[in-house]
């Protein structure tokens, strides 16, 4: 188990990424000797707790810049029972090799993958995984974890889904709402194994995810992207269910997300050309240029 004591072992070993408009930062090291990851994030401000902040929250405030009408100053949080999180902390513990790559910050490139191109050269990589890659899915579909944050869960193992707040969100904020749907059938690795029967499921999916959001969280439906990775970084199939005002995720960037709406519609995805960015870092980049020669 995780508890401060764990957390203050940490010996560093380098920075992998950072960003400053969402400032969080990725760092690697070692907590009893086994390679983790700790991501640390300052917390969003919900609507309301802003304004109660800025009338109990503060300590204290340094102006550093006062030159009327404009002032700027950093501030200290007062503490109280009642206090905001200032920090997000995530942490994976042991880290592979592939979370390491994964929150490197590296160089990108287009690459467009035909379906000869997915079957020889993605095809391979999927299978190269070890099957405990995903196993916190499997988990979470037998109800052995995040069992109580579970909203929609329907059994049923070739029509059935779940729906859970997505790692990401620490449900503080609505308008950083994220869920993640993860479906029961375990033979869908991506998009690229969708075919017209899976129609159904998806159309499924897409109504019950509104349901949730609104019954649980009161957002709307036309609040919401609900869309697929590709490549995702797990080979489960499951869809990204993400309030419209949510910022600055590189997930959401074109190319990499697909709009369930458009998978919908489509049913054509085996033999489609699909086009993405992909990190050099990235298990498939040395694949595709040994593939390329
Ligand atoms: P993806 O498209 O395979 O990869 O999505 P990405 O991480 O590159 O987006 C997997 C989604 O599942 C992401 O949105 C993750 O934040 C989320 N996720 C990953 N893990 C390991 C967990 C977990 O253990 N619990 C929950 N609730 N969500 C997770």
């Amino acid at each position: 188990p995780v508890d401060l004591e764990t957390l203050k072992t940490f010996e560093f070993d380098r920075i992998l990424s950072e960003s400053t408009t969402t400032g969080s930062i990725y760092l690697l090291g070692k907590l009893h000797n086994e390679s983790a990851i700790i991501h640390l994030q300052r917390t969003i401000l919900s609507a309301d707790g802003a304004s109660e902040l800025v009338k109990h929250g503060l300590e204290e405030i340094k102006v550093f810049l006062d030159n009327r009408p404009y002032f700027s100053a950093h501030a200290l949080l007062a503490r109280s029972t009642s206090s905001l999180p200032d920090l997000q902390i995530k942490l994976i513990w042991p880290a592979t090799e592939i979370h390491i790559a994964k929150y490197t910050l590296q160089e990108r490139v287009m690459v467009s993958e035909t379906a000869e191109k997915y079957a020889k050269v993605v095809v391979p990589y999927i299978e190269s995984f070890p099957p405990d890659r995903i196993q916190w899915v499997y988990n979470i579909l037998e109800g052995k974890k995040e069992a109580d944050r579970v909203l929609y869960r329907d059994d049923d193992p070739s029509r059935g889904f779940l729906i859970l707040p997505d790692l990401k969100w620490d449900q503080t904020s609505m308008t950083a709402l994220y869920l993640v749907v993860l479906v029961q059938d375990r033979t869908i690795r991506s998009l690229r194994d969708l075919t017209r029967d899976h129609v159904p499921l998806l159309r499924r999916i897409r109504q019950q995810a509104f349901i949730t959001a609104k019954e649980v969280f009161n957002v709307e439906p036309n609040k919401l992207r609900l869309f697929i990775h590709y490549q995702p970084s797990y080979y489960h199939f499951h869809v990204h269910v993400v309030h419209i005002d949510h910022e600055n995720l590189s997930g959401m960037m074109v190319g990499q997300a697909r709009l369930l709406e458009d998978i919908i519609s489509l049913s054509i995805l085996q033999q489609m050309t699909l086009t993405y960015a992909l990190g050099v870092e990235h298990g498939l980049y040395a694949s595709f240029l040994a593939a390329s020669n």
